[in-house]
């Protein structure tokens, strides 16, 4: 596999069915991983025990996670929702606050919530063909808001970015993407715990 090589290699993504040939890495993330992420706690805590449904995976390209490096791979989020709010990824920011992700759209229909530090958010649409470029100091989480079809997107970014999930687990996105009449649409998160709001 990829590991090893320091010379220039190329793999396929089969575009009809929105997978990647080859890969060293895949990630799964399951319902239990995402405590206290949902508004919905009541639905979240009943639909626990049913099932730990798989709600999104990622395939990882391994390279050094240094800064000359370009880490890339496939997330693909499965469609589904906890009560009215979509299936989504957990979201972070980067440890190295300063580093850019770049994201194109393979399959499915979604979004990407956005925040910085500073306050500013941004939700943007993710659909087939569409390139999305998240600036530096951007948490990011993609959300699948299709009914019934995987949202999969390719990444690519710095191999010294590392992934601050802890700020997000602890106050969240301030918005949050739910359905209402059968259309997503973006609400204020009553639970946001931003340093604002403390
Ligand atoms: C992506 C994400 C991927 C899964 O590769 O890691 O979509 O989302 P979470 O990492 O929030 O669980 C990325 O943004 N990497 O930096
Ligand atoms: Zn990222």
């Amino acid at each position: 596999m990829n590991s090893t090589k320091d010379t220039p290699f190329t793999f396929a993504v089969n575009v009809a069915q929105a997978t990647l040939e080859q890969y060293d890495n895949h990630i799964t993330r399951t319902l239990s991983s995402m405590k206290g992420q949902y508004l919905d706690a009541a639905t979240y805590e009943a639909m626990l025990p049913e099932e730990d449904r798989l709600l999104y995976e990622v395939y990882e390209i391994r390279r050094p996670e240094t800064a000359g490096e370009l880490l890339h791979g496939l997330s693909v989020v499965h469609p589904g929702k906890v009560g009215s709010e979509y299936f989504m990824t957990k979201g972070h920011f980067h440890t190295v606050l300063e580093t850019a992700e770049v994201y194109y759209c393979l399959k499915g229909q979604g979004c990407m919530v956005m925040e910085t530090p500073e306050g500013d958010w941004a939700v943007e649409e993710l659909r087939p063909g569409r390139v999305l470029y998240v600036p530096p100091r951007w948490a990011h989480r993609s959300v699948n808001t299709g009914a019934d079809e995987d949202l999969v997107t390719f990444f690519v970014y710095p191999g010294h970015s590392g992934h601050d999930y802890g700020t997000i687990e602890q106050q969240g996105f301030r918005k949050l993407v739910v359905e209402e009449n059968g259309q997503p649409k973006i609400v204020d998160n009553p639970r946001w715990r931003g340093p604002e709001s403390r």
